[in-house]
């Protein structure tokens, strides 16, 4: 893992770990922790249902798994994935600088979301969905728990859960035991590891990382209250070349490139391109099949690289016709989320050996 920070854990697989599989092994899954990780007794743990609820609810962990259960295969991309390309635009102070792997693929089993709430009688008119974890993080001023919420819309789709198993074992400490909100489609951190209160209320959340940080900021503004900005919920458009590597020196001819593309909210990944040549000319990569609505696409062709050095370019289109930007000039933004410019990366191919007879 390429690790941005060990306390608290931050670290990304490196691209060709990545590359390796469509559902991500655990050990090779992202980890973003603002703060240190709790370890919540499982027996003792409690799910708080309550706000604009007809029954407040108090759940023990064998009574939230007496609810249906569901898997869905879903992909969490942090709003920060890919920040080095905005970091190479301009300095973003105090943030990591994420490649493209602060995202990862798994098939999570849990409770629906929706079933709890409509257990604890949810109002019509509660707007928003809060969740609340214990772990603290410093960045908050002053230090707080980590929290956020969705809207109420979103809360009561079928694919949204509460989960306690990730690929078919049990949820990891790092990953949120023993029970963490997974919000397929939207970004990683609205997915709250370790919850423990659920309330519907009329406003989104008040935490720190729903009023401060994971908001889109314009490129000048440099002293933002809380509340200043564009909250971000889905995921943009996005993919990553994953193999050849950045840098890489090969021998000429054909040459296999692969990446994901991942379209977050209800939008799918139909098309990408790779150019060899900087972007003049484009080949129709071929996409793997779907792992379901929530998950991201690999995709894959083959390039015939001359002798040289070659820049090789992706970009993906969704469902509703939009392509990714191009340059990640112009997405540059203080705290350096969601660069979604088209991926490239330079690589060298070289002469075969020659061969006498
Ligand atoms: N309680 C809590 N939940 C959290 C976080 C956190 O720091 N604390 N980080 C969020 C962010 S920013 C992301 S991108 C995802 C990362 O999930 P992972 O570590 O399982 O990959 O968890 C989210 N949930
Ligand atoms: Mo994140």
């Amino acid at each position: 893992m390429v690790v941005h920070e060990e306390d608290p854990y931050n670290a990304e697989p490196p691209r060709s770990a990545l590359a390796e599989h469509a559902i991500t092994p655990v050990e090779t899954f992202y980890s973003r922790n603002h703060g240190e990780l709790p370890e919540l007794d499982p027996q003792r743990w409690r799910l708080q249902v309550d706000g604009l609820v007809d029954e407040e609810l108090s759940l023990s962990l064998d009574e939230l798994r007496r609810f249906e259960h569901h898997e869905v295969t879903a992909t969490l991309q942090c709003a920060g994935n890919r920040r080095a390309g905005l970091l190479a635009v301009r300095d973003i102070p105090g943030q990591h600088p994420w490649g493209d792997g602060a995202t990862s693929t798994a098939r999570w089993v849990g409770a629906r979301l929706a079933d709890v709430l409509a257990a604890a009688g949810l109002r019509h008119d509660a707007s928003n969905i809060a969740f609340a974890a214990p772990d603290i993080a410093p960045e908050a001023t002053p230090p707080a728990p980590y929290g956020g919420s969705i809207t109420t819309g979103k809360a009561t789709s079928p694919e949204v859960l509460l989960a306690w198993v990730m690929n078919g074992e049990p949820l990891t400490v790092a990953h949120g035991a023993p029970v963490r909100v997974v919000v397929p489609g939207w970004i990683g951190a609205r997915s709250v590891k370790w919850v423990e209160r659920i309330t519907a209320q009329h406003h989104p959340s008040d935490n720190f990382f729903q009023q401060s940080a994971y908001r889109l900021l314009p490129p000048d503004h440099d002293d933002p209250a809380p509340g200043d900005g564009v909250e971000l919920t889905a995921v943009a458009l996005n993919s990553a070349i994953l193999r050849p590597d950045e840098g890489a020196v090969m021998t000429a001819g054909p040459t296999e490139v692969t990446g994901y593309a991942f379209a977050g909210g209800d939008r799918d990944v139909v098309r990408v391109d790779v150019s060899a040549d900087g972007g003049r000319t484009w080949h129709q990569a071929e996409l793997d099949d779907q792992l379901g609505a929530w998950a991201w696409r690999f995709w894959r062709t083959t390039l015939e690289l001359r002798p040289g050095e070659h820049e090789i370019v992706a970009r993906a289109w969704d469902s509703t016709a939009a392509l990714q930007p191009e340059h990640a000039a112009s997405l540059w933004n203080p705290k350096g989320y969601i660069n979604n410019a088209w991926p490239t990366v330079s690589v060298t191919a070289e002469h075969p050996p020659e061969v006498h007879l």
